[in-house]
């Protein structure tokens, strides 16, 4: 029996199976999902440059919003709002390009920027079911930010080309993104290249917008952040989602316990993921290990303010069974 008759024998009916993965180019391949028909013309619009602009879809109450807590983020002092919110630490974070990171866990403005009807048929159709959001941040590139390098975004996953396709990218317009204040550069195609080819300045194109915009582009799309040659902040966040399958089976952070992660051999919670693989795996910016001790500090704070304020129950209901 062929390899291939013994697998489509192993895969469930309905199920996709190694036979429907579609390959662009010598860039990108995958397994399509469902296909949403109101959104067709996104999708064609991606197959064929690797990224597509959702003009205005956010509207401006909710952009207003957001913008306003980011303000507050980024004048709130480091410990609040993470280590790159007043300027980044490393050339691609950008020396003059601020960063607030795990905005799950800043402020529920920001949600509606994770769950938009149209990204998720987008991403239906090119990523595989379960999909995750891997990263979800602000990026503020200042007045006199040059370009950030050119790069694409599973460039840590060194796998050959035609590669599967890790993940989907987005970034928001929060201010318009002009030719001059640092609007997203992107290569359009380049989700077909093959690893021999490298990307030129001269092919990127900016994507330009209004305030409420999103541009959406493959894994595989060469891009970077534009310098900002104007006077005033681009101020933007960023979605992106990666296949289901990019995570251990068992969730070991949240199973192990973090009361004493002091007493686990420091080789085991390396390998449990308290630890950093270049800037994948960081909470907030930070080290994983730095990340849990935030996070205990505050439990422990909220476990105080629920006891006070079971507490101040008991006395209320003491006082007025007294009355
Ligand atoms: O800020 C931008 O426009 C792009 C940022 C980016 O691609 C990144 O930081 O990975």
């Amino acid at each position: 029996m062929s390899v291939q008759k013994q697998r489509a024998e192993v895969l469930q009916p309905g199920r996709l199976s190694f036979n429907n993965r579609v390959q662009l180019g010598e860039g990108t391949t995958f397994l399509p999902g469902k296909k949403d028909p109101s959104i067709t013309h996104l999708i064609d619009h991606v197959l064929t440059h690797g990224y597509v602009i959702l003009p205005s879809l956010f509207p401006a109450p909710l952009v207003s919003r957001a913008l306003s807590k980011l303000t507050r983020l980024e004048s709130a002092s480091l410990e609040t709002s993470g280590p790159a919110s007043h300027g980044g630490r490393n050339p691609f974070e950008g020396y003059q390009t601020r960063r607030v990171y795990a905005l799950a866990d800043k402020s529920r403005v920001f949600d509606e920027f994770a769950i938009n009807e149209t990204v998720l048929k987008l991403n239906d159709y090119f990523l595989q079911e379960n999909y995750l959001l891997t990263s979800f941040h602000t990026v503020t590139i200042a007045s006199g930010e040059r370009e950030q390098s050119m790069h694409t975004d599973d460039g840590l996953i060194q796998l050959p080309r035609p590669k599967p396709l890790m993940g989907v990218g987005t970034m928001v317009a929060l201010d318009p993104f002009t030719s001059t204040n640092g609007a997203t550069t992107l290569i359009p195609g380049s989700h077909l290249w093959p690893d021999s080819r490298l990307p030129q300045r001269s092919e990127m194109i900016s994507a330009i917008m209004p305030a409420g915009s999103m541009v959406y582009f493959l894994n595989t799309v060469w891009h970077s952040g534009g310098a900002n040659i104007s006077s005033e902040p681009r101020r933007s966040l960023t979605v992106q989602y990666c296949q289901p399958w990019i995570r251990p089976i068992e969730n070991m952070i949240v199973a192990v316990g973090w009361e004493d992660l002091d007493v686990v051999p420091k080789r085991l919670l390396q390998l449990l993921g308290f630890s950093l693989n270049d800037f994948m795996g960081y909470v907030d910016g930070r080290a994983p290990r730095t990340g849990v001790e935030m996070r205990k500090r505050r439990l422990i704070e909220w476990g105080v303010r629920e006891k006070e304020k079971e507490r101040e129950r008991e006395e209320k209901f003491k006082n007025g069974s007294k009355l």
